[in-house]
């Protein structure tokens, strides 16, 4: 059984995955990497996932994630105009 699972996501015009897939119940880790200086993008936040990180251009922030709950959780930019989504699934 794997202890961990972890993801990144470049943030780059957009969130590429801007989906990702975790399953419930294993600790999980989200590692947001700003490549392009451009937009609102230098923020990344989420009320139901309960983080909001600064994203300083090429400084990864690593964030933990709640994987306890099935279901769909958006994430997106200071400005809520980029989207992405975590999906916890069995
Ligand atoms: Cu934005």
């Amino acid at each position: 059984m794997t202890a961990k699972q972890s993801a990144t996501i470049i943030v780059n015009g957009g969130y590429a995955p801007a989906t990702v897939i975790l399953t419930q119940g294993i600790p999980a880790e989200l590692t947001f990497e700003r490549t392009n200086d451009a937009g609102c993008l230098d923020q990344v936040h989420s009320k139901s996932l309960n983080f909001n990180e600064a994203l300083p251009l090429n400084e990864p922030r690593t964030v933990s994630i709640d994987t306890s709950q099935i279901g769909e959780f958006s994430f997106s930019c200071g400005m809520d105009m980029f989207f992405g989504k975590v999906v916890v699934q069995p």
